[in-house]
């Protein structure tokens, strides 16, 4: 029967027996409108996150310690802004233009990664990036490439590839300074010091608190929940920390035999809330940043949009 003739109902329940049989869903199927609007929240903040995420790397460009060093921290940086790009593209297919996801990115009314509203205040922060964060994203992208609408999954498996490349090059920034001076192996120290708690922040409030995991977890976006997801990130985290001779900063850290996971300490919910809510180390500064570029980028859009127009009419005379 074509579906021209199903009513909302019927539509809806085609649609979850489809998610139920793992069946991918493309931008022309039907799809209920609360899907589409929950999947553009989504992928726009993981846009945007990946956006702002090049400011703090991007700090340190100019003070690599190494040519090497510089030319790799270049080319992450840039990697971040193409994962920004498909993710945009893939967001669009859900019907919302770049203008409406970058009004509300730049309005305040999107959010972007709580990760990227701290500081970078030594090198080993670039080794902590690379190691913690892109850590992090890795093992919530790699579920999502697995994700049930097509254009976020596709993405996600390309850019995993990338972030991959991203975590070894940071735990080798800090395997090697691990292996270096006393004072380098402070300054890598209180970069883990820092980030480690923030990282673990990214998977999301816990999941007594979570409101949209219900429905994602449900239509097959999520296929784990936040708090499955943060616990992963520490089971393997917590031994490549041991191999190199980092100490992660909770005394809680225990294996539990019992449980076949690492039992951890309780996460300040309170500093999360507040970073998320634009009250963070950094959020001010990012934000007036990402603006800023806004503006004087304004000449690079008109000047794009003149040359499409340029080849139209010249297509038209010929
Ligand atoms: N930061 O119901 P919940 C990268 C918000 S960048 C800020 O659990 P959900 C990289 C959440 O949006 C990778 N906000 O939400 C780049 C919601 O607020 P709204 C970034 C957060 O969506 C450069 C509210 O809290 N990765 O890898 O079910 C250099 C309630 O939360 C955060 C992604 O974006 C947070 N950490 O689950 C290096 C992955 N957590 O929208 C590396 C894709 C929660 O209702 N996103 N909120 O106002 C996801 O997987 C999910 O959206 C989350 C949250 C797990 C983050």
């Amino acid at each position: 029967m074509s579906i021209k003739n199903l009513t909302e109902e019927e539509l809806e329940k085609r649609f979850h027996d489809r998610i139920e049989k793992g069946e991918i869903i493309e931008p022309k199927d039907w799809m209920p409108e609360r899907y589409r609007k929950q999947l553009i929240r989504m992928m726009s903040q993981h846009a945007h996150s990946e956006v702002v995420g090049m400011l703090p790397e991007g700090n340190w460009i100019t003070r690599a310690p190494s040519l090497r060093r510089k030319a790799v921290l270049l080319a992450k940086v840039q990697d971040e802004g193409g994962h920004g790009l498909y993710i945009y593209c893939g967001t669009e297919t859900l019907g919302i233009s770049r203008e409406e996801m970058l009004d509300g990115f730049l309005t305040g009314k999107a959010k972007y990664s709580s990760i990227f509203n701290y500081p970078t205040l030594n090198w080993a922060d670039m080794g902590a990036i690379g190691w913690l964060v892109d850590g992090a994203a890795i093992v919530n992208q790699t579920v999502l490439a697995k994700c049930s609408y097509g254009p976020y999954s596709r993405a996600m498996v390309r850019i995993c590839k990338e972030e991959n490349f991203h975590h070894k090059q940071g735990y080798e920034i800090l395997a090697t300074m691990m292996k270096g001076t006393d004072a380098q192996k402070q300054m890598a120290q209180d970069a883990i010091n820092r980030f480690w708690w923030p990282s673990l922040m990214m998977f999301g409030p816990s999941d007594k608190d979570s409101p949209n995991s219900g429905d994602l977890l449900k239509w097959k976006v999520k296929l784990f929940s936040n708090d499955e997801l943060r616990q992963r990130f520490i089971d393997r985290t917590v031994p490549q920390a041991e191999n190199i001779g980092i100490k992660l900063p909770d005394p809680l850290l225990k294996w539990n035999e019992a449980k076949g996971h690492y039992d951890h300490g309780d996460i300040n919910w309170e500093e999360f809330y507040n970073v998320i809510n634009g009250r963070g180390p950094c959020n001010k500064q990012r934000m007036k940043q990402r603006r800023d570029a806004h503006i004087n980028g304004e000449w690079v859009r008109d000047a794009v949009v003149a040359h499409e127009e340029k080849k139209k009419s010249e297509k038209v005379a010929a």
